[in-house]
């Protein structure tokens, strides 16, 4: 198996989970005949996955039985408007958009969508009970938690993608949309599947030539593709475009020649997309032009876009939308000035814009203030917008979480967020709760996850990867949902039924994130990756740049003081019963500690009682410890999957058992250095049992300096 189908492998299901299949209706009618359509696809869907699980082949009708009950029993799938103009049985009022409504009654299976989509997202919904072998009665209402559930893929016209780990674009290569466009809509099932319910499939660096009217083409049949899915293209557009394609000397948003200019695209991009779901745009930051440049607002610039969206409805009746990104920040601050903060720049920038979006604007809000950390804390913009949409930007690719090289499940991190409560004026205030538009009541917002899939055909360049992609899809939909049981689910889905490989998956992955952490930075210190690569450990390079994160370390001490009293003021920044608690040493969560609070590396620990330096020692031998029993683990699996996916973890999991060693070592041999503090037990700096790279005498290698010298054995 090459991972090419996911979580929608449609496996056969072993005899002794078959015994109540005979269940499963003799027939499928799916109330629409055209083939592009969600609830046509259903169809299709329905017909396979009974086909690969029990391996029956049922026959579809397009046509509505004179009756629908155990006389003749049928899986019927359409949207409750169609049904309803039959049989005017459906209760529509508990409907949201896109939710569905399913029903399995002894051998009578029900499946109504509020929409065409919704319709899918029930049959997929009954697909995934008959693969797991539940095959009990339902009747199940379900509604997404947000309207926007979309991912974006950082995909350049070329072909390659911006922290992208599997191979290049699926969509685009040699400055054009692909011809063979079977991968997307191989993506779109994917994704229907989890209830995604758009695409950004370009970068939100953003190159203009995206809109040429060649390229509007291509991301028409790019479209077309995802279409029958359920599953909307939008773009990420470069703020510049104005001038650098069309040749004009301004892009001031507020010129009425760039506004006709901007309209004029759109009009285009909807006469070949007339469904198409709308914007990303990243502005005004990491040198990306923007309205700033013309001393206009970015609310300015975002409501240019959305005017021009406004135009035109689509299919659903509602218009495009403009994602807008908050990740706007100045990477030329200086670091010497003492109050200067990348993390306070996306409060700083858009507070004062509250209320001047217009309502199809979404404020794109990644989920901590710098950038994709194993642990930040929450965004305190979420707490500071009340009359603007806004959503929860997550990274399914895992730029500085090991880059699909080293397991990370990323749900429990996710968490810490979405149910985090930022109490505004004292109120219970859930991100995922924000986010929803249900805590200030916004009729928009939602989540978009970065992804990156590319040719290969595990999507992600990683099998278990693949766990995080479902899991977002999940969340997006409910975010209640427990880490762990979505984690079975797509075990199940993935890898059968063997107890053994639903055990060793579950404790690894689970395990995966705090070892990660542990064997990365601790305590709120962020992931001390290489500037550049984001990869490996670089300890060195996090200071003195625009882009670090900052670790303000130095013989002493470490950790940034972001306090009101003393620091940058960022503790300031959340609504005060949070701020009271981080501005505080005595009451910020140690795992937060160095976040908010420079400290000596002798400051005990509230939790532990252990020196801060003794900590991450401990902490990093403890984390890369973890990570050894991985590959342990799977080598106990040997013969419960077929050898392909099997070899190809296990080939990943030595990978990273033996790069948690190396990141164990560079981190705590760097901070020994500089602090002069001995480890306690004397690990560190001994390394008796490795064996260097230099050491060994295989032919055909030859040592070679590796910059930063951390990230290899003794520098090579
Ligand atoms: C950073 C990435 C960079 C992205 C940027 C963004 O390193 O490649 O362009 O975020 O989100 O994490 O805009």
């Amino acid at each position: 198996e090459n991972g090419l189908n996911g979580w929608l492998r449609y496996a056969s299901l072993p005899d002794n989970l078959r015994h109540r299949s005979a269940s499963v209706p003799p027939m499928i009618v799916a109330l629409n005949t055209t083939e592009t359509s969600p609830v046509y696809t259903a169809g299709k869907e329905l017909q396979a996955g009974i086909k690969g699980i029990l391996g029956r082949s049922v026959d579809i009708s397009h046509d509505f039985p004179s009756s629908h009950n155990s006389e003749s029993p049928c899986i019927l799938v359409g949207t409750a408007a169609a049904y309803n103009a039959k049989y005017g049985s459906a209760n529509l009022t508990s409907f949201t958009t896109d939710g569905f409504w399913l029903s399995v009654k002894g051998n009578n299976v029900l499946i109504l969508g509020q929409n065409e989509r919704g319709a899918l997202y029930g049959a997929f919904e009954y697909l995934s009970m008959v693969a797991q072998g539940n095959f009990s009665d339902v009747n199940l209402l379900s509604n997404p938690d947000a309207p926007v559930r979309w991912v974006n893929q950082w995909d350049n016209l070329d072909g390659s993608i911006e922290r992208g780990y599997a191979g290049p674009s699926i969509f685009f290569s040699n400055g054009a949309a692909v011809d063979d466009l079977t991968r997307v809509s191989q993506y779109a099932r994917l994704l229907s599947s989890i209830r995604i319910n758009a695409v950004i499939v370009n970068n939100v660096n953003a190159n203009a030539s995206f809109l040429t009217p060649a390229n509007i083409n291509g991301l028409g049949r790019i479209a077309d593709a995802m279409r029958p899915y359920g599953v909307r293209l939008g773009i990420s557009l470069n703020f510049a475009s104005p001038q650098t394609l069309g040749g004009m000397n301004t892009f001031d948003p507020l010129d009425p020649t760039v506004d006709a200019w901007w309209d004029n695209k759109t009009d285009l991009l909807y006469q070949r997309i007339p469904d198409m779901a709308g914007y990303l745009v990243k502005a005004n930051s990491e040198g990306q032009p923007g309205p700033l440049t013309y001393n206009r607002t970015l609310a300015d610039g975002a409501n240019m876009f959305a005017r021009a969206l406004k135009r035109h409805g689509n299919r659903d009746g509602n218009g495009g939308i403009v994602m807008f990104r908050a990740f706007v920040y100045n990477n030329h601050i200086n670091e010497t000035d003492w109050k200067a903060d990348r993390a306070n720049a996306a409060v700083d920038f858009f507070k004062h814009l509250d209320g001047q979006f217009e309502d199809n604007v979404v404020v794109q809000i990644k989920y901590g203030p710098i950038d994709f950390q194993v642990r930040e804390p929450t965004s305190p913009l979420f707490a500071n917008l009340f009359n603007t949409s806004t959503a929860i930007e997550l990274q399914i690719t895992q730029e500085y979480l090991g880059q699909q090289a080293h397991v990370v499940y990323l749900p429990p991190l996710w968490k810490t967020v979405l149910d985090f409560d930022l109490r505004v004026d004292s109120k219970p205030s859930l991100v995922r709760d924000i986010v929803s538009g249900q805590r200030f009541s916004r009729g928009l917002g939602g989540y978009a996850g970065v992804v990156n899939v590319g040719t290969n055909t595990t999507w992600l360049g990683s099998h278990m990867a693949m766990s995080n992609l479902y899991a977002y899809g999940r969340l997006a939909w409910d975010p209640a949902l427990d880490p762990q049981k979505m984690l079975e689910e797509w075990t199940r889905l993935t890898f059968g039924f063997d107890r053994s490989v639903m055990d060793a998956v579950t404790k690894i992955s689970m395990a995966s994130w705090p070892a990660y952490e542990n064997y990365t930075g601790n305590l709120g210190i962020q992931t001390l990756n290489d500037p550049l690569t984001h990869f490996g450990p670089n300890p060195a390079a996090q200071d003195n740049n625009g882009w670090g994160q900052w670790t303000r370390a130095d013989r002493q001490g470490i950790g940034m003081d972001r306090t009101v009293s003393n620091g940058t003021g960022f503790a300031g920044q959340y609504p005060p019963e949070v701020a009271k608690v981080y501005e505080n040493i005595d009451s910020t969560p140690d795992d937060l500690l160095l976040w908010f609070h420079h400290v000596n590396y002798t400051y005990h620990l509230r939790g532990s009682g252990e020196t801060v330096i003794q900590h991450f020692y401990n902490a990093h031998y403890a984390g890369a410890e973890t990570a050894q029993t991985f590959a342990t683990q799977w080598e106990s699996l040997r013969g419960k999957m077929d050898d392909e996916r099997f070899n190809d973890i296990l080939f990943k999991l030595k990978f990273q058992a033996g790069h948690s060693i190396v990141w164990r070592d560079a981190i705590t041999g760097f901070y020994h250095n500089l602090s002069g503090i001995p480890d306690s037990t004397g690990r560190v700096g001994h390394h008796p049992w490795r064996m260097e790279a230099e050491s060994m005498m295989l032919q055909g290698y030859r040592l070679v300096s590796v910059d930063p010298p951390e990230t290899a054995s003794n520098g090579t």
